[in-house]
């Protein structure tokens, strides 16, 4: 069991942790962003489990240039137009309200709030996707505002490289022991850890069959994590 009460802050991943933003949002913005640019691909949710082992969405467009046998060099400014039009397509959904945050995340944070600890986001997402998020799906639920939210802008390697945990603590005047983070995927897990984190994995959608040895705890629902406070 991940101890919450005696930290000073608990850093939580977005997509998969937050909100099941992959299949529900990234996905289908992907798939209309491919048929705007005019790029004849279009993912399954097997396509996608499978490239969801590479951490970020242009780098994920890259990954699938090499698997079809494409050079991802000779693309770039394409794919750099699919990504940004994905972002795009990504905010208009959350406009509409599509995905809401995971069962247990608001009483969790309101839980957190009661006893004076504070919350972070850490992400390999990019700042506009979560600021779509907190916007639409998280600030009109009258949460708490994040202490830190460290995305993919501020860090020059995303998860599984540390760099973005090791950058919220020092943003936070922290050490590793005084917060812990919460995770979804094996790549959230191998960053927090390396920073010297403690980590929780919340089972997502996409990520449940991944291996979790190195984490304090695995549990279904954000709900469950209640009891550690
Ligand atoms: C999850 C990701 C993200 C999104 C895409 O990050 O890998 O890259 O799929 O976002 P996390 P971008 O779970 O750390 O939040 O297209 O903005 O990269
Ligand atoms: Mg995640």
């Amino acid at each position: 069991m991940m101890q919450l009460s005696q930290r000073r802050c608990v850093l939580f991943d977005v997509d998969g942790t937050i909100a099941e933003t992959e299949g529900h949002a990234h996905l289908p913005a992907f798939n209309r962003a491919f048929e705007q640019i005019g790029l004849a691909w279009h993912w399954s949710r097997d396509d996608y489990h499978g490239l969801l082992k590479t951490a970020g969405g242009f780098e994920r467009l890259v990954r699938h240039a090499e698997n079809i046998g494409l050079d991802p060099q000779a693309m770039r400014g394409q794919l750099t137009l699919v990504h940004q039009a994905k972002n795009k397509h990504y905010g208009q959904i959350m406009a509409n309200g599509a995905v809401p945050p995971r069962q247990g995340f608001a009483d969790l944070l309101l839980a957190l709030q009661g006893k004076g600890i504070r919350w972070g986001v850490v992400s390999t997402t990019s700042r506009a996707n979560w600021d779509a998020l907190w916007r639409y799906a998280l600030q009109p639920l009258g949460l708490p505002e994040p202490s830190v939210v460290v995305c993919s802008e501020d860090v020059t390697a995303k998860k599984p490289d540390p760099q973005a945990y090791v950058i919220a603590l020092e943003r936070l005047g922290l050490v590793a022991a005084e917060a812990c983070a919460i995770e979804d995927s094996r790549n959230g897990l191998l960053a927090a850890k390396g920073a010297g984190l403690d980590v929780a994995i919340v089972a997502s959608e996409f990520f449940g069959d991944e291996q979790f040895a190195e984490a304090q705890q695995v549990v279904d629902e954000l709900s469950e994590l209640l009891l550690n406070i």
